[in-house]
C-alpha cells in the first residue's frame, strides 16, 4: 500500500497537486446518514421485511454508530418525526453520544396523516395549516433536546388536477405558515427548504423546483436556505449549476444525496451519477477558494452533507456504507482538480483545454490516498471489508424481521 501511495503521490506532484491538502480535507469531511435508511422499506407495491432491521430509534442509532465506526465519517444522524418518536429526546440524545455520535437535522412529517390528504401548509382549512405549524414547531422544540442545528421541511403538497385548488392563495398561505415557523427558530438554527417537481401530488407542486425554494428562503430571511436533493429534478436538469447558483446567493444550505435513474428513485448515491455528484463537489470547492466573496465561502463551508436514501433490496448498513465512500471517493477526486490549470484555460478560452482539467480529476484513481487516509485516521483501510468481517450483520439477525419501516 505505502508504496501505491508513493506512485499516487508522485503521479499527483506531476499534475500539480498538493496531496497534503486533500488529505486533510477529506480528514475533517463527514455525510450524516438518515435513521430511516436502516428501516426497512419498499415500493408502493410492496415492503419486504428484513429479519435484523431496528424495532426502536435507538436500535436505528446502533447501526448508524457502526456506519461511523467503519468509515470515520458519519458522526450525525438525522431524524424522522415521528417515526423517531420517542417519550424523552434528551435520552436518545445522549444514547447517540454514548455511541459517539450526535443528531443531525430533524425532519417533520408533514405527509402521513389522513388531515393532509389535500395537503399540509398549503391546505385550504385553517386548523389544518395550524396542525402542520404546530408540529413544525414541535420539531424546533425537539431540536433544542436534542442539539440539532437543522430543521429539514419537504412539503408533499400539492394538487392532482388543473383547477383543484388556488395555485396563488396555496403559495400565500406556505409563506404565511413558514413565517410563524421561521420567527421560532433559535438563532443557531437553519431551516433547510426542500423541493421536489412531483410525487406524491403530480400536476402541481407547491414547491416544485430550487427557485420557489430560493424565493421562499428569501421573504423568509437568512436563516432559511435550500436543500437540493438529487434525486428530485427532472431528467437532463444541470444540478451543479443550481448548486453554484445557489451558493453564489449564500441560500445552499444541504444535500440529500442519493441516484436517480427515472424519479425520486432514492437509490445508492454514485451508482448512476457518479460524474453528477463529482460535478457537485467541484462547484463546492470552487466557491471554497472564492476568497473575494466571503458569503459564498462562509456558505460553502456550512453546507450539511445528507443521505437520504431507501434500500429495498439491499441490507442497509453495508448500503450505507457503500453510499458514503462513494460520497468519499468523488469529493476525493475532486481535491485533485489542478484549479490554476483550469483558470488558465478559461483565461485562454481554451473549451477542450478547460473540460479536460476537470475530468482528469474525476479519471484519477483515488484508492491509495483513501486507504492511507483511513489509516491515519484509525478506521479500516476497506471499511466494507471490515464491516463483513466485523459479524455485526449476523449479531443483529436476533432482532428477528418485522422491525420499523422508514
Ligand atoms: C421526499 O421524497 C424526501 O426526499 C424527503 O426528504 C423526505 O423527508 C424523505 O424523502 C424521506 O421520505
Ligand atoms: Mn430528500
Amino acid at each position: 500500500m505505502t508504496n501505491r501511495y508513493t506512485f499516487f503521490e508522485e503521479m499527483q506532484r506531476d499534475r500539480g497537486i498538493d496531496v497534503h491538502a486533500a488529505k486533510g480535507a477529506l480528514k475533517s469531511f463527514w455525510v450524516e446518514t438518515p435513521s430511516w435508511g436502516y428501516g426497512d422499506s419498499g415500493t408502493r407495491f410492496k415492503v419486504f421485511r428484513r429479519a435484523g432491521v431496528p424495532r426502536n430509534p435507538f436500535e436505528k442509532l446502533e447501526d448508524a454508530a457502526m456506519v461511523h465506526k467503519m468509515t470515520g465519517m458519519c458522526p450525525t444522524v438525522a431524524i424522522h418525526i415521528p417515526w423517531d418518536k420517542v417519550d424523552d429526546y434528551v435520552h436518545l440524545r445522549q444514547y447517540a453520544e454514548s455511541l459517539g455520535l450526535q443528531l443531525g437535522a430533524v425532519n417533520p412529517n408533514l405527509f402521513q396523516e389522513d388531515d393532509y390528504l389535500f395537503g399540509s401548509l398549503c391546505n385550504s382549512r385553517t386548523a389544518i395549516r395550524q396542525k402542520a405549524v404546530d408540529h413544525l414547531n414541535d420539531c424546533i422544540d425537539i431540536a433544542r433536546m436534542t442539539g440539532s442545528k437543522i430543521l429539514s421541511l419537504w412539503l408533499a403538497d400539492g394538487t392532482n388536477y388543473p383547477g383543484q385548488a388556488d395555485i396563488r392563495e396555496r403559495k400565500h398561505w406556505l409563506e404565511e405558515t413558514l413565517a410563524k415557523v421561521y420567527a421560532r427558530l433559535a438563532p443557531e438554527m437553519r431551516l433547510l427548504i426542500e423541493y421536489k417537481f412531483f410525487e406524491p401530488a403530480f400536476y402541481h407542486t407547491d414547491l416544485a423546483d430550487w427557485g420557489m425554494a430560493y424565493n421562499l428562503a428569501q421573504k423568509l430571511g437568512p436563516q432559511a436556505q435550500v436543500l437540493v436533493d438529487l434525486g428530485h429534478h427532472a431528467q437532463g436538469t444541470n444540478v451543479e449549476h443550481i448548486v453554484a447558483f445557489l451558493l453564489d446567493e449564500g441560500r445552499l444550505g444541504g444535500f440529500h444525496f442519493n441516484a436517480r435513474k427515472y424519479a425520486d428513485d432514492d437509490l445508492i448515491v454514485g451508482t448512476t451519477n457518479p460524474y453528477e455528484l463529482f460535478l457537485v463537489f467541484y462547484q463546492i470547492l470552487a466557491a471554497n477558494r472564492d476568497v473575494s466573496h466571503p458569503i459564498v465561502v462562509e456558505t460553502a463551508r456550512h453546507i450539511a452533507y445528507m443521505i437520504d436514501q431507501s434500500h429495498n433490496i439491499e441490507p442497509k448498513i453495508p448500503a450505507m456504507i457503500r453510499s458514503v465512500l462513494n460520497v468519499q471517493t468523488q469529493y476525493a477526486k475532486a481535491q485533485l482538480i489542478n484549479w490554476d490549470e483550469l483558470t488558465e484555460a478559461q483565461r485562454q478560452q481554451d473549451v477542450l483545454r478547460a473540460e479536460a482539467a476537470v475530468r482528469e480529476a474525476f479519471e484519477q484513481d483515488v484508492t491509495p490516498l483513501l486507504q492511507v487516509v483511513r489509516e491515519e485516521m484509525g478506521v479500516p483501510v476497506n471499511p466494507m471489508e471490515a464491516y463483513i468481517a466485523s459479524g455485526y450483520e449476523s449479531g443483529i439477525v436476533s432482532r428477528g424481521k418485522g422491525g420499523m419501516s422508514w
